[in-house]
């Protein structure tokens, strides 16, 4: 059973193309500084937004076509497989990411569901015989049933804790079933909403045992992908406990776990946390802790998570700069966790968001590199900084000053002179690179 049946497989045609089922700027084999796009982006697509999702909102029902919808359960679940295996091939996406409520129906109980699991992952498997598309990463949603409206290894109910445990010994289990690269935590619910009720020492001391039962569990089974921790401040919980990169790294670091788990970097999650996504990215990467990207944006004026595509080039660029300076996303990718809008509810629309995506981050991924290669920002720093490179900064960096010496300095100085920090001009020559590295084409 087919399900796009109007939309044959998605071809790059380049900046002058009018078919807006086609590639304009993401040419997979196209090489950019040594490497195909296709080796350096790393698209993955997301299964609950491109094939679970009804695109409901708070104010009303869900909107969404999808032809498999007309099925239902364990039937359906079956169908998003076939269609999801479908749109794979013809997005001609390297990879997907899916949480296990996203392919196969909960049960009654943790027995059932694990069966329903069984059934639909033993077909995936079928499907990636004959699929490129590798699994990126897989998960759990240990946050949207009601048993774990207090959390999941943060809960105050110990039985909850174990529920959450033992769905994540099965999530490891299909992930190494599946060849997963990498295995994601997002703590849905692993926050607090008040601490007139909250003990959140022990809340964060049992999140450090629960992290640390994974990682004992997935070496018992050989399961060898990267660990990856996802931050957001908040929603649904007021204050999470992984709110950002920072504090993620703190936790991580408080509880021995920074060696174990990198950070999977979401776009909206970060503009959330008051941040901008180059800031979550250079954060992870200064600490050699960036593993992987939840690409997408929220938008400007709401202060929730829109999850919308990824279409802002100013940010594409800034967040391929951090990753190309990362030296890439090793085992990581860019997933679109991202959903199409409401009123975009035809099926035809979910190939419009990803080669939106997709094009972005291609463009994206040509101004950056070329920015390196011309040393642009390199150079910004080399200048602003070069009080360090001799002298009294000299002596900073290399661990000979002291207050006694940098006062006898001080004392010293006749005057102090700062130099511009030159922003606006910055800004203009990042302007300069996008408009014109697709200019002669
Ligand atoms: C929620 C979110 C999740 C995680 C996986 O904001 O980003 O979809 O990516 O659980
Ligand atoms: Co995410």
């Amino acid at each position: 059973m087919t399900y796009f049946n109007n939309i044959s497989n998605i071809k790059y045609e380049g900046p002058k193309s009018n078919n807006p089922l086609a590639f304009k700027f993401y040419n997979p084999e196209e090489k950019v500084g040594g490497k195909t796009m296709e080796e350096i982006l790393r698209f993955g697509v997301a299964y609950w937004h491109t094939f679970t999702e009804d695109l409901s909102d708070p104010f009303g029902a869900g909107t969404a076509i999808r032809p498999w919808d007309k099925y239902q359960g364990m039937d359906c679940a079956k169908a998003r497989v076939e269609a999801a295996f479908e749109f794979f091939e013809k997005i001609n996406a390297p990879f997907f990411a899916f949480h296990d409520v996203d392919i196969a129906p909960e049960g009654d109980t943790l027995a059932e569901s694990n069966k329903n699991l069984d059934t639909i992952v033993a077909m995936i498997k079928e499907y990636m015989k004959d699929s490129k598309t590798k699994l990126l990463w897989n998960t759990v949603n240990n946050f949207s049933h009601p048993r774990f409206v207090h959390g999941a290894g943060s809960s105050s109910n110990a039985d909850v804790f174990a529920y959450a445990a033992a769905k994540v010994k099965k999530g490891l289990e299909v992930g190494k079933e599946l060849g997963a690269e990498n295995y994601v935590f997002w703590g849905g619910r692993e926050g607090y909403e008040t601490l007139l009720n909250t003990d959140m020492k022990l809340e964060m001391d049992n999140l450090g045992r629960f992290f640390h039962m994974a990682n004992d569990y997935a070496k018992e089974i050989g399961f060898d992908a990267q660990f990856l921790i996802e931050p957001k401040p908040k929603e649904p919980t007021s204050h999470q406990y992984d709110f950002d990169v920072a504090s993620g790294y703190a936790f991580l670091q408080h509880y021995g776990l920074e060696d174990v788990l990198k950070f999977n970097i979401e776009a909206n999650h970060a503009t959330l946390a008051g941040h901008t996504f180059e800031h979550e990215l250079h954060y992870a990467r200064i600490h050699n802790m960036l593993g992987s990207v939840d690409a997408n944006q929220g938008h400007p004026l709401l202060g929730w998570d829109t999850d919308e595509f990824p279409t802002d080039l100013h940010t594409t660029v800034l967040a391929m700069y951090e990753i190309l300076k990362n030296g890439g996303l090793g085992r990581g990718g860019l997933n679109f966790d991202a959903k199409v809008r409401r009123g975009s509810f035809t099926p035809e629309d979910l190939f419009h968001a990803h080669i939106a995506g997709m094009d972005s981050f291609a463009v994206g991924l040509k101004v950056a590199q070329r920015l390196i290669d011309d040393k642009v920002l390199e150079n910004v720093l080399e200048d602003r900084y070069k009080s360090y490179k001799e002298g009294i900064g000299l002596d900073i960096v290399e661990g000979k000053a002291d207050l006694h010496k940098l006062e006898e300095y001080a004392l010293g100085l006749t005057e102090i002179k700062n130099e511009s920090g030159k922003l606006e001009s910055i800004k203009a020559i990042i302007n300069q690179y996008l408009l014109t590295t697709f200019a002669a084409r």
